[in-house]
């Protein structure tokens, strides 16, 4: 039994095609009508395979296949089809349709599975819209995801509005939850996004362990003043104060981190935002990843040091509000065991790695046994259209997911 590569791929263009724009461009942010298209594409193709469909109280697309034995756990497996803003065509995509894979190779050769078998998209992984990802696996695990109806994504919009497309509300994502003993195992096929596996030429990665990232809004405070008639030596400029400790970033990770510590400030804005007035107020994010707690604190503790004296030489004032914290997760071990079985029979290369980037497995590991076959990304470039995977590993991917599910599937 293999995935099929030819269909894997016409897919991945379907999908694509769900938000790429003639400028080049390629968005399909979370609950928009492009995320939407992508997932009735989704959902007729499970129907096409004789798989049921329904959404979660928070918006997660599960296509299910039926076992032998209907009270068995099933085994899930899946990842995200939301993009960041001119986002690739791998991130994600490749989990949701490689598992599809997974199901049509097992419905053509007739092979009825033990455990049901369910693909879950989820619901905004990305979460550039409203600052904080990972909704759908959050609340599938039970964790509020603390969020409301009123609170504006950065267009403006408020998060009831938006997620009508879904039909969803804030107050019932909960209702999502899943019983730990429902649950047999999660699997997500992903690419790497990092260049490890590109830059040593292997195939596949089996993830040892997912970084931790915690978010803060910082603001910085000084006085909106007259552009041309506040000399130098009078200004308060809360822009200025803040390029300061932009800058003093990767010193301050480098320094007091490893090499998997990342600190990165993406987004920006300054009040009142006029080209004749010194910035009043800098409002940006900051976000800090590795694999260890431990070192996660000290970077803030660092970086919050360092504000602190650049803030006092400018005689600005700040604010640094948490967002949201995750804590590092490894990965389940006898579920990267039956990975690594299927790579080795497979006969292909592999290597064992952490994530830097994030996925719905870093809160999936927290309730159920979880683990990620990652594929190469080309030169490690993702989040960024030019984010490539090459065909044969995907196919790879996708059949090492196969042999994984085929493994897990005898364990009754
Ligand atoms: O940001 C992340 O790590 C993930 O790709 N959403
Ligand atoms: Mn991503
Ligand atoms: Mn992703």
């Amino acid at each position: 039994m293999k995935a099929d590569i030819s269909k894997i791929v016409s897919r991945l263009e379907e999908i694509y095609q769900c938000g790429a724009k003639e400028d080049g461009t390629h968005t399909r942010m979370a609950f928009s009508k492009e995320d939407v298209k992508a997932r009735e594409l989704f959902t007729g193709w499970a129907e096409q395979l004789g798989m049921s469909h329904r959404m979660d109280a928070a918006g997660n697309l599960i296509v299910r296949m039926e076992g032998k034995n209907p009270g068995l756990p099933a085994i899930l497996m899946g990842s995200h089809m939301d993009t960041v803003p001119d986002g690739g065509r791998y991130d994600g995509v490749v989990g949701c349709v490689g598992a599809l894979s997974v199901c049509e190779a097992m419905a053509e050769e007739g092979y009825v599975p033990n455990h049901p078998i369910e693909v879950i998209v989820f619901t905004d992984e990305e979460g550039f819209r409203f600052g904080k990802g990972l909704l759908g696996s959050s609340a599938i695990c039970g964790q509020d995801p603390d969020i409301s109806d009123d609170e504006p994504d950065i267009y403006g919009e408020a998060r009831g509005r938006v997620m009508e497309t879904y039909g969803i509300r804030s107050e019932n994502v909960l209702e999502a939850k899943r019983d730990k003993d429902s649950v047999h195992c999660f699997i997500e096929l992903h690419v790497e996004q990092g260049a490890t596996l590109d830059k040593s030429g292997t195939s596949i990665g089996i993830v040892s362990s997912i970084a931790g990232v915690n978010r803060y809004e910082v603001t910085v405070t000084g006085e909106a003043n007259h552009a041309g008639s506040t000399t130098m030596e009078d200004r308060r400029d809360a822009l200025v104060a803040a390029a300061g400790f932009i800058n003093k970033v990767p010193e301050v990770t480098t320094e007091y981190g490893n090499h998997f510590t990342v600190a990165t400030v993406g987004t920006i804005k300054v009040t009142p935002h006029s080209v004749n007035v010194i910035p009043g107020t800098c409002t940006f994010s900051l976000e800090i990843r590795d694999q260890s707690n431990e070192v996660m604190k000290l970077i803030e503790q660092k970086l919050q040091e360092s504000l602190g004296d650049i803030c006092k030489k400018y005689d600005v004032s700040y604010t640094f509000v948490p967002t949201s914290f995750h804590e590092p997760a490894p990965m389940c071990d006898w579920v990267k065991a039956k990975i690594e079985e299927a790579v080795k029979e497979l006969g292909y290369d592999y290597k064992v790695i952490p994530s830097g980037a994030f996925h719905d497995s870093l809160i999936m590991t927290g309730v159920f046994p979880t683990a990620m076959i990652f594929v190469p990304s080309v030169n490690g470039i993702s989040h960024n259209r030019n984010e490539f995977t090459r065909e044969e590993d995907i196919e790879k991917g996708c059949n090492v997911l196969l042999e994984t599910v085929l493994k897990v599937d005898e364990m009754i």
